[in-house]
C-alpha cells in the first residue's frame, strides 16, 4: 500500500504537526497533498489545540513546487480551475484561527514557497532555499506567490525574484522577512514550538481576531474590522479574565 502524502499528529503540546510526506518527490504538491491540506484546514481545531506546524519529510525539503508531472497537461479552464482550488486552500490557512508556523528545510520552491508563505511565520535551518522558477516553465505562480511575495518582502525585490526565478538563500530570506528566524535544524520544532506556547497562553479570541484583521490590512476594512472586533473582545470573558489578572497581579488564564 502506498504511504499517505500527508501526515498529521498532535505533539504533547498540543501542537497539530502536518508532514508533507513525499520525501522521494521533495514533497511536490500533487492532488492528494493539495486536498489533504484543504482539508485540515477546512475545519476548526478543538478548543485545546494551540497551533499548527507544516513541515517536509526528509532532509531536501520542505516543498519543491506543485507536482510539474501534474501540471504538465493541463489546459486554460483545468489550469483555471486548479489555480483557484489551490489558492482558497492556502487562504484557508493564512485566515485560520490558530498560527500556522512553516518549517523550513531545504527547497521551498513554486507551490512550495506559495504554501510557506500562506503560513503566519516561517522558521528555517541553514538549507532553507526559497524560490519562485514558474517563469522558467513557462508559466506563473498559481497559487498565490505574485500577491503574497510582494506583500512580505516589497515589491522591487518581489518582482525581481519572480521574474528571474533566482533562489533566495536563508540569510537573504531572513533578511528580507521572509524567514522568520534561522535556527540549527534540531531546533527547528523546538523553537517553533516555544513560539506557539507562547501565543496559546493569549487569548484565544484575541488572536484569532487579530490574525484576520492583520490579514486584511492595510487597508481601510482592516481598520474597520479591527474596531469592531475591539468592541467584542473588551466585552468577552476572555478579556474580563486578562484584565483582572493585571490588576491581581496573576498570570491570566485564558483555557
Ligand atoms: N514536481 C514533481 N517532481 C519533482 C519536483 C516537482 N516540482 N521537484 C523535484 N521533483 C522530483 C524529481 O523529478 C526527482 O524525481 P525522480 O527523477 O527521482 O523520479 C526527485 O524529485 C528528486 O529531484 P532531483 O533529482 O531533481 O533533485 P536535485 O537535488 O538534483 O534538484 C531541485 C533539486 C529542487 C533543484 C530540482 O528537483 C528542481 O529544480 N525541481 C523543480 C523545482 C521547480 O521548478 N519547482 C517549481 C515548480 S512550478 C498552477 C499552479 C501552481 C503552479 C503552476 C501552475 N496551475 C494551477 C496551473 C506552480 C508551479 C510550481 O510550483
Amino acid at each position: 500500500m502506498n504511504e499517505p502524502a500527508i501526515l498529521t499528529e498532535v505533539t504533547e503540546d498540543k501542537i497539530l504537526v502536518l508532514t508533507i510526506n513525499r520525501p522521494k518527490a521533495l514533497n511536490a504538491i500533487n492532488t492528494e497533498v493539495m486536498e489533504g491540506i484543504g482539508k485540515v484546514f477546512s475545519v476548526k481545531q478543538p478548543k485545546h489545540i494551540i497551533g499548527v506546524i507544516i513541515k517536509g519529510s526528509g532532509e531536501k525539503a520542505f516543498a519543491a513546487g506543485a507536482d510539474i508531472k501534474e501540471l504538465a497537461h493541463l489546459g486554460y479552464e483545468d489550469g483555471k480551475y486548479h489555480s483557484k482550488k489551490g489558492q482558497d486552500i492556502f487562504q484557508s490557512i493564512e485566515d485560520y484561527h490558530i498560527p500556522v508556523i512553516a518549517l523550513v528545510k531545504g527547497f521551498a520552491l513554486g507551490g512550495g514557497c506559495e504554501l510557506s508563505m500562506a503560513c503566519h511565520m516561517r522558521i528555517g535551518d541553514a538549507s532553507a532555499t526559497f524560490g519562485q522558477p514558474e517563469v522558467k516553465l513557462g508559466v506563473l505562480c498559481g497559487y498565490g506567490g505574485t500577491q503574497r511575495l510582494v506583500q512580505l518582502i516589497g515589491r522591487a525585490k518581489a518582482i525581481e525574484y519572480l521574474l528571474t526565478g533566482d533562489m533566495i538563500n536563508a540569510d537573504t530570506a531572513l533578511s528580507l522577512g521572509l524567514l522568520n528566524h534561522i535556527v540549527p535544524t534540531e531546533e527547528l520544532e523546538s523553537k517553533a514550538t516555544s513560539i506557539l506556547k507562547k501565543i496559546g497562553r493569549m487569548g484565544p479570541l484575541a488572536v484569532e481576531t487579530t490574525i484576520k484583521a492583520a490579514n486584511l490590512g492595510p487597508s481601510q476594512a482592516g481598520y474597520e474590522y479591527e474596531n469592531d472586533a475591539f468592541g467584542v473582545t473588551l466585552q468577552s470573558a476572555e478579556s474580563s479574565e486578562g484584565l483582572a489578572a493585571f490588576i491581581e497581579k496573576r498570570r491570566a488564564n485564558f483555557r
